[in-house]
């Protein structure tokens, strides 16, 4: 990526930016289960690798893994000094993020706080007019805007005219407009997953087949336009891939060198376009690479063609957005897919023994109950071994979110540390709803059975996943 100079040693105590991830699990994604398991943050190891490999010193704190974690982040910074903070953020942990701002400046207030992620992308101003401990935002991707701020903090050159730069000038807020972006993300770093501790994540079961496992985005944006969706907007609407050959070059070096052989890939939709997926299954093929992996996909995106050669590839497990059991409610969030075709593509893919997952949305904007429940008997009635059920909440950077802020619909001054649920009818009814839908779906003697015959098929997978499960009930996650 551009003039790489070496990287300094890392190891020393004084750093120039310590990268810290937010807690969650508490606030908007609520409840004890968030935090059974974490995933390895690939995005903000791949900031950290690209910040060394231009020459600055950095860390990642990630507070998930912490049982105190602003205890943790004192502990860090008394430790290795670092000139600068950079936290991330989504919506569900911009206020854990202010915490931990609030945190480095009561430590030490001459450190420098910048703010980055979805939610900085999608309220820069609301970051710095409703928050005081950040002193910068940056919207927008973060490696080549991250780099040019700290080379210009910390050679005390002027920021002011920084690309994608949100700052307050007296009692305004200034956000500058994004520069480049990385048009051929091959130029993005081999993140060293190595220090930064990839062992120590153990995703949720059944997210994973085998540990150690890591989850990677090779491609950013996604070409569909759902109304409840922040992705486009963060990805500037474009649609940008690593080449398949690359991808396959990482997870070999992944497997060889770490011994990591299995993978989620958090692309947007993994199987578009079906071209490069088949280069992709191939290329892994050709090598004879023994890798598992699971991906996300949408229903008009896979056949039962690609489907056999995806499984063929290492491929245990698709995810899938269904989110709706009515055709209504599908099309009020442009979904643009069909009850039918969502019934037929789960079905192919779990015929070839694929494990099939979908998520489903409750309370859909103006929708009834009935047709919540419907949405409920719906995800019953497919072929799924698995389904999450969520009540829809309206997110920055979507186009819901546009519309309801153009409408004077969220509240003043707001600070994300509860949902806004676009739902008019009584929350507890759909919360009620939810319980009630994990409990239908999950205790019905199907589910048992599913689980007893891949314990047949595939033993070694579910003997990692039950002891892991088991673990984290005698064991309990770090808070
Ligand atoms: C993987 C993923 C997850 C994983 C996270 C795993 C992990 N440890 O990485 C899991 C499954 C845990 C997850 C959970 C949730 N997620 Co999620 N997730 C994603 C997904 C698919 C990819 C994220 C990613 O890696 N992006 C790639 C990297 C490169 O982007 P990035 O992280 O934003 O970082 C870039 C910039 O933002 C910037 N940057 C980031 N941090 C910083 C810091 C500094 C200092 C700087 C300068 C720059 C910077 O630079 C980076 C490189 O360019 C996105 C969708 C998407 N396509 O991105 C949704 C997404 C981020 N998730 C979303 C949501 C809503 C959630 C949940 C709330 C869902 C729920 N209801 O429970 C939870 C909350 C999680 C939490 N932490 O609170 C929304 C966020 C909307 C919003 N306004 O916040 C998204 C956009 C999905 C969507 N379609 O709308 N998620
Ligand atoms: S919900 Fe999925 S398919 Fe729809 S825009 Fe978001 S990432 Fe793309």
């Amino acid at each position: 990526m551009g003039n790489v100079t070496p990287s300094k040693d890392s190891a020393g105590p004084e750093l120039d930016i310590l990268l810290v991830i937010p807690w969650f699990g508490i606030g908007l994604t609520g409840g004890r289960f968030a935090t059974l398991g974490a995933e390895f943050p690939f995005s903000i190891a791949m900031l950290m690798t690209n910040v060394e490999q231009h020459g600055f010193r950095a860390s990642l704190l990630d507070t998930n893994l912490e049982r105190d974690p602003l205890a943790a982040l004192e502990r860090e910074i008394k430790r290795r000094r670092p000139k600068i903070v950079g936290i991330t953020s989504y919506s569900a942990t911009i206020a854990h993020a202010e915490r931990i701002a609030q945190k480095v400046k009561q430590v030490d207030d001459s450190i420098t706080v910048i703010l980055g992620g979805f939610h900085a992308t999608a309220e820069p101003a609301e970051c710095l007019n409703y928050f005081d401990g950040f002193d910068y935002v940056v919207h927008g991707e973060g490696e080549l805007a991250l780099i040019d701020l700290l080379d210009r903090l910390l050679n005390h050159k002027p920021t002011a005219d920084t690309p994608n730069l949100a700052f307050r000038d007296g009692g305004q807020v200034v956000i500058n407009p994004q520069g480049p972006i990385i048009h051929d993300l091959d130029e993005l770093p081999f993140p060293d997953i190595d220090r930064t501790g990839f062992r120590r994540y153990e995703p949720t079961p059944p997210n994973y087949y085998s540990l150690p496992t890591i989850g990677i985005m090779a491609s950013r944006g996604c070409p569909y336009k759902c109304t409840f969706c922040a992705t486009h907007f963060q990805w500037n609407k474009t649609m940008r891939r690593m080449s398949r050959g690359l991808l396959v070059d990482w997870l070999e070096k992944f497997a060889t060198d770490w011994g990591v052989r299995d993978f989620r890939f958090f692309d947007d939709t993994f199987t578009v376009p079906k071209k490069e997926v088949v280069e992709f299954c191939e290329e892994v093929l050709r090598r004879g690479l023994k890798i598992h992996w699971n991906c996300y996909s949408r229903v008009d995106t896979i056949d039962k063609e690609l489907a056999r050669l995806m499984k063929r590839a290492g491929c245990y497990h698709v995810k899938f957005g269904i989110e709706a059991g009515t055709q209504e409610s599908l099309d009020r969030i442009r979904k643009n897919i069909t009850l039918e075709r969502a019934r037929e593509a789960i079905a192919e893919v779990a015929s070839l023994g694929i494990e099939t997952k979908a998520s489903f949305i409750l309370g859909i904007h103006e929708e009834s109950l009935a047709q919540s429940r419907a949405t409920v008997d719906f995800a019953l009635s497919l072929d799924l071994d698995y389904a999450t059920f969520s009540i829809m909440m309206i997110f920055p950077g979507s186009e819901d979110y546009a519309q309801w802020k153009a409408a004077g619909r969220i509240p003043d001054k707001f600070k994300w540390d509860k949902p806004i649920y676009s739902s008019p009818h009584e929350i507890e009814e759909l919360r009620s709803m939810l319980k009630q839908a994990y409990r239908r779906f999950y205790l019905r003697p199907r589910f048992a059975l599913g689980m007893l015959s891949s314990l047949v098929h595939d033993p070694v997978c579910q003997f990692n996943r039950v002891t892991h499960l088991a673990k984290h009930m005698v064991t309990p996650s770090p808070r």
